[in-house]
């Protein structure tokens, strides 16, 4: 083994990747490989805030039923009460996630691609630091692209991993951010000094480029910048096909990869459906005549039919639908009850507690929500019956559904049949 091991050292390493002069691209170097990782470095910032936002947009510490990740322990030491106000807040911050997402996939293929010489340094292992580093570079390279695959297998609806995507992207990206400071805080002063050399120094050394550059390049087809420039225009083209789900409007139109397609159909319900009632499993008879609205709260109870919901007194919102997948509706105008107005049917005044809020779904995860207090008292939220002038449609929650300003769409409820005012569940 010994001797197998000392051969193998004094020999150098065996012939293909492991070689420096098997890599030959002339593009690569300390320059190229700094700027797309100072992109980078911005931007997974940027996706790891607004991704902890989007979770802390469920009111996930308010009760189980919001809670995709009940284990999470100190992991949601940030939480905090998800605000109304914007109402497009959860439209800006999860649109800004899902596409940002998509956008830097050239740019992370890009950097990748630019290091991947050294992924094939040899020996593996030099020392114990270096082992470490490896290590570290393992869940860096790991975690980035389980975060990305995860996060775009799920905006284009295929479910395909074992277990929840939100337990899966919620802890691999703890993993991945923790490998990426520890990258960053090695990495960064070098590559400020490659992008921005301070005057009069000397070009990164031998020792910074070591590993990147090729010993024996070939002819160069393209330069450094006119490969960022693909990079660049790659990641543009992503853009284009991609916010139109989010922004709305005409360029939906331009959104080719948005998974529920561009033409949302026409008319008053003519937007964005989620999951059709046919595809949750609501019957009819779910939601017809003998479908009840029961109000619950303050030790009190109050069933209403269809015709009494329609005689309270309705409001109007002007709110958008944004989901947790990136896509989101422009501002639809909703008719319907108060929230508060329905507290106040059960004797509740105008310091309306948190809500359980219960949809005739027999199973899966969104067939309820517990909306906290200050969602309740928003005189926006409404327990919506009419969209655009029209009767809700049926796969947009007919004959009630919850409709809450800045919230995600996934607490938007569809075909309620139950609010319990100051209960958990
Ligand atoms: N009962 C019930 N309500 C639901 C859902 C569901 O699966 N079941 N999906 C939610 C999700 S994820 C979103 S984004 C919105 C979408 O509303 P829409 O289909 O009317 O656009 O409804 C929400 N309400
Ligand atoms: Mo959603």
């Amino acid at each position: 083994m010994r001797s197998a091991w000392g051969t193998a050292r004094t020999a150098g390493p065996p012939p293909g990747p492991a070689r420096p002069d098997f890599w030959r691209s002339p593009l690569r170097g300390p320059w190229l490989t700094s700027v797309l990782g100072l992109v980078l470095l911005a931007g997974i910032t940027i996706l790891f805030v607004t991704g902890l936002l989007s979770y802390a947009a469920y009111n996930p510490d308010l009760a189980a039923v919001n809670d995709q990740t009940p284990d999470k322990g100190w992991l949601g030491f940030y939480l905090f009460p998800w605000p109304t106000s914007p109402y497009w807040l959860y439209r800006v911050t999860q649109g800004v996630h899902v596409t940002l997402g998509i956008v830097l996939v050239p740019v992370l293929l890009a950097k990748l691609w630019s290091v991947i010489p050294k992924l094939f340094a040899w020996p593996p292992v030099r020392s114990v630091a270096h082992g470490i580093e490896r290590l570290s570079l393992l869940l860096l390279v790991g975690g980035a692209g389980f975060e990305f695959v995860t996060g775009i297998l799920n905006v284009q609806l295929h479910y395909i991993f074992p277990g929840s995507f939100y337990t899966l992207h919620f802890y691999g990206a703890w993993v991945f951010i923790g490998a990426f400071v520890v990258h960053v805080a090695f990495r960064l002063p070098k590559a400020l000094r490659a992008v921005w050399p301070r005057p009069g120094e000397p070009a990164p050394g031998t020792q910074d480029a070591a590993g990147l550059v090729s010993p024996r390049p070939a002819a160069p087809t393209i330069s450094r910048r006119g490969a960022l420039g693909m990079v660049g225009l790659g990641s543009l083209a992503l853009l284009v096909v991609t916010a139109g789900q989010s922004v709305g409007g005409w360029l939906r139109h331009t959104a080719l990869l948005a998974p529920h397609g561009q033409d949302p159909g026409s008319g008053p319900n003519g937007f964005q459906i989620n999951k059709t009632a046919a595809s949750v499993g609501i019957r009819p008879s779910d939601i017809g005549p003998d479908w009840r609205l029961t109000v619950r709260g303050a030790g009190r109870q109050v069933d209403l039919t269809y015709g009494q919901l329609l005689a309270l007194p309705q409001s109007e919102s002007s709110l958008p639908i944004a989901c947790v997948e990136g896509w989101s509706t422009p501002d639809q105008r909703w008719s319907g009850v108060r929230l508060t107005e329905l507290a106040a049917l059960v004797g509740l005044g105008t310091d309306t507690p948190q809500v359980f809020v219960e949809s005739v779904q027999r199973g899966g995860s969104f067939r309820s929500v517990v909306l906290r207090d200050n969602q309740a008292r928003d005189t926006r939220s409404l327990l919506a019956v009419r969209v655009n002038g029209a009767v809700l449609s049926h796969d947009h929650g007919y004959p009630a559904r919850v409709i809450v300003p800045g919230a995600p769409g996934v607490h938007n409820t569809k075909w309620v049949t139950r609010l319990a005012f100051g209960e958990q569940a």
